[in-house]
């Protein structure tokens, strides 16, 4: 039987290095001649994604449930094309996915529970990788840029957050269909961190078995 691809996650705050650590893990993948494609999220180029981008750059205003709702649709417009490429054995990774819709949203005060149910069975990652940055560190490094919710005390309650999702995917067995969630510390070199994180998604690399599961538990 042949394997499907492996469906990597990156989350963290905002300067936690994701765009950096993502780029990095598909030169790896391409380097061992594994086919990978890398997207991001929000995605936007898409008609949702430009509402986003509009919002984030506080060019338009919209109700809280509003903005997550479509921030979970872009993941949903983009949820066949995931399955499409793992089921064609191509690697997947993202640069952040539905833990960041949770934290983020849930950081403004909406319910946990709330802000999770749009995004349930969607295609689960194999593994989650949490780059780990205090948000001290992640101003200092040239600092924010001129988005909403690029702020040092909001940033602190979404890495409360994230750190709550993790806890419950590592309470369901760290297997669960949450996938595996990871914390790296990212306040290091950049290479010290992309080989940590190599470290991590090596043995996946090469595809997987099993079926894709669905979030969540
Ligand atoms: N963001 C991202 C959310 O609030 N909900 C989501 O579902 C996703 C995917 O968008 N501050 C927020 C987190 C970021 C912002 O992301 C833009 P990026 O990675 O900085 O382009
Ligand atoms: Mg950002």
């Amino acid at each position: 039987m042949s394997k499907r691809g492996s469906f990597i996650v990156v989350e963290g705050l905002d300067r936690s290095g994701k765009s950096t650590q993502t780029a990095l893990l598909l030169a790896r993948f391409e380097a061992a001649g594994i086919p990978a494609k890398l997207l991001k999220f929000p995605a936007r180029t898409t008609p949702i994604g430009q509402m986003i981008d509009s919002y984030l750059k506080s060019h338009s205003d919209l109700d809280d449930r509003a903005i997550h709702l479509l921030f979970s649709a872009n993941r949903w417009e983009l949820a066949s094309t995931i399955e499409h490429l793992l089921g064609a054995g191509t690697a997947v990774i993202c640069d952040r996915y539905a833990f960041s819709g949770i934290a983020f949203s849930a950081s403004k005060g909406l319910p946990y529970e709330w802000c999770r149910a749009p995004d349930v069975s969607l295609p689960a990652p194999d593994l989650a990788l949490f780059l780990d940055i205090t948000p001290e560190a992640a101003k200092a490094r040239g600092g924010y840029g001129e988005e909403r919710y690029e702020k040092e005390e909001m940033q602190r309650r979404v890495g409360e957050i994230f750190r709550r999702i993790g806890q419950e995917i590592s309470d369901g067995g760290g297997e669960g269909e949450g996938g595996k969630w990871v914390g790296i510390d990212a306040g290091g070199e950049k290479d010290v961190v992309a080989r940590e994180v190599w470290a991590f998604v090596e043995p996946l690399a090469r595809g997987i078995e099993g079926p894709l599961r669905r979030l969540w538990p």
